[in-house]
């Protein structure tokens, strides 16, 4: 393949334009799913009420008696922090279910909660349609409750089980299927038909995006710290894994693969605080949003999506202090990127390397690249230079993978010229964006 450097800027010329797709490339539903960037998770059912992470499931189901729930108020929240959308756990390990299954006889209708009538489901849709943002279902494939557990009925429950979310409730934009299976050695053991659940749940929803270890639309990134590797490939190898249990290994699901056969985007998930569940002794644990915007530069600026967990309390709210973290990640990510220092800039473009001409000096402390993904993702490596005069430029930071989206931070710099040289490549680079900044 010819290598030439091209770019996508309204401000410059464009030098060629590589048309061809190079490797695996995201479908229109993954691009869409890339370009949401950040979103909220919500974890919210009987153990909000216990204390525990991973309820028994022989739980009262009238512990689950939240005494002010207000879904408005949550998506509200997310809208106004700036997420996308709020995925929510619809059923949890415990079998619980946050709407009234007749495939389960552990729901909100046993419990006593607005005297069995209530359906969180319902009330967060409206809430989410209400708001403008999108909705998800994180659809628990481990039981701990339901008898048929352990046997191929099981299987037929869970797709029912989707059925009912899938064609009540409007659009989902992502279904999560976690891994875990906490079962001990004398435990029930689930062959889950994973095939048939996704075929079934692409039957009702086409658009859906399906998160798990392995995808097959959105992939796990190996940690549940929010930290995706700074190198990020979007291409997994998942031929001969499994979910849970023969998922391949950590690292490799926090990189991708560099050579992997599908495009399978990186989502980073992490909790506002300590647990995944509110527990009233965990208030203090509420990260800052100067914490938040450090995870969001290393999740959505190593070219995945930040899905934040934020767990209403026992009320059915949001608690004030997480509202108050969100709202000031949001302020920083305003203040962060509000001035484009290149804007306007004059562009240069070399066979692999492009030069950012500046009109006058400025303070630059971080850049953000991004690649044309629908092209495929090409860059391997690449360097950053700049300087005052057009003859020396000293070394500013350097990068591997960019993606959907990269951001670089480096120590603040006085600069006139910037260029980034692209030193390792799959294929003819191609960028979708380039921006400076200095963030405060
Ligand atoms: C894990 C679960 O076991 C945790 O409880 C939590 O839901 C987390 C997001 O995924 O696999």
């Amino acid at each position: 393949m010819k290598k030439i450097f091209v770019l996508f800027f309204c401000c410059l010329t464009t030098l060629s334009y590589a048309q061809t797709k190079f490797g695996p490339t995201p479908t229109a539903g993954q691009l869409a799913w890339h370009d949401k960037e950040f979103y909220l998770f919500m974890h919210f059912g009987p153990n909000t009420f216990t204390d525990l992470e991973w309820g028994h499931g022989s739980e009262d189901p009238n512990v689950f008696n939240p005494t002010a729930i207000d879904c408005n108020q949550w998506a509200s929240i997310a809208k106004a922090a700036g997420a996308k959308g709020i995925i929510i756990t619809a059923k949890h390990h415990d079998g619980f279910c946050l709407w009234p299954s007749k495939y389960s006889k552990h729901t909100v209708r046993e419990s006593k909660w607005m005297n069995g009538k209530g359906d969180v489901l319902k009330m967060l849709s409206e809430a989410c349609k209400k708001q403008g943002i999108e909705m998800g279902v994180y659809i628990s494939p481990w039981d701990r409750n339901h008898p048929d557990y352990g046997t191929p009925k099981y299987n037929d429950i869970y797709i029912n089980t989707m059925k009912e979310l899938l064609t009540g409730y409007g659009k989902f934009f992502e279904l999560w299927w976690d891994g875990a299976n906490g079962e001990g050695p004398n435990g029930k053991k689930q062959v889950y038909d994973f095939t048939r659940f996704k075929d079934s749940a692409l039957k009702y929803q086409p658009q859906l995006m399906i998160f798990s270890d392995i995808g097959p639309h959105v992939r796990w990134i190996g940690n549940e710290r929010g930290i995706i590797g700074e190198t990020n490939w979007n291409l997994l190898d998942t031929a001969g894994f499994k979910r849970g249990e023969g998922a391949p290994a950590n690292d490799t699901l926090n990189s991708g693969n560099y050579n992997g056969k599908n495009w399978i985007g990186a989502e980073a998930d992490v909790s506002i605080r300590k647990g995944w569940f509110y527990h009233p002794g965990e208030d203090n644990t509420v990260k800052s949003g100067a914490t938040l915007f450090d995870l969001y530069a290393k999740s959505v600026g190593r070219g995945g999506n930040l899905l934040l967990n934020v767990p209403p309390n026992r009320a059915g709210l949001i608690s004030s202090a997480d509202s108050a973290a969100l709202m000031e990640f949001k302020k920083i990510r305003e203040a962060a990127f509000a001035h484009n220092v290149f804007k306007g800039a004059k562009i240069l473009t070399t066979k692999n390397s492009v030069e950012i001409h500046l009109a006058k000096e400025v303070n630059l402390n971080t850049l953000v690249l991004k690649e044309k993904i629908s092209q495929g993702q090409r860059v391997v490596k690449f360097e950053v230079s700049g300087g005052n005069n057009l003859k020396q430029f000293d070394p500013i930071t350097a990068g591997t993978t960019i993606g959907h989206k990269r951001i670089l931070q480096f120590p603040s710099k006085k600069i006139k010229y910037v260029r980034i040289k692209f030193t390792e490549t799959k294929a003819a680079p191609i960028l979708a964006g380039m921006e400076g900044y200095l963030v405060p």
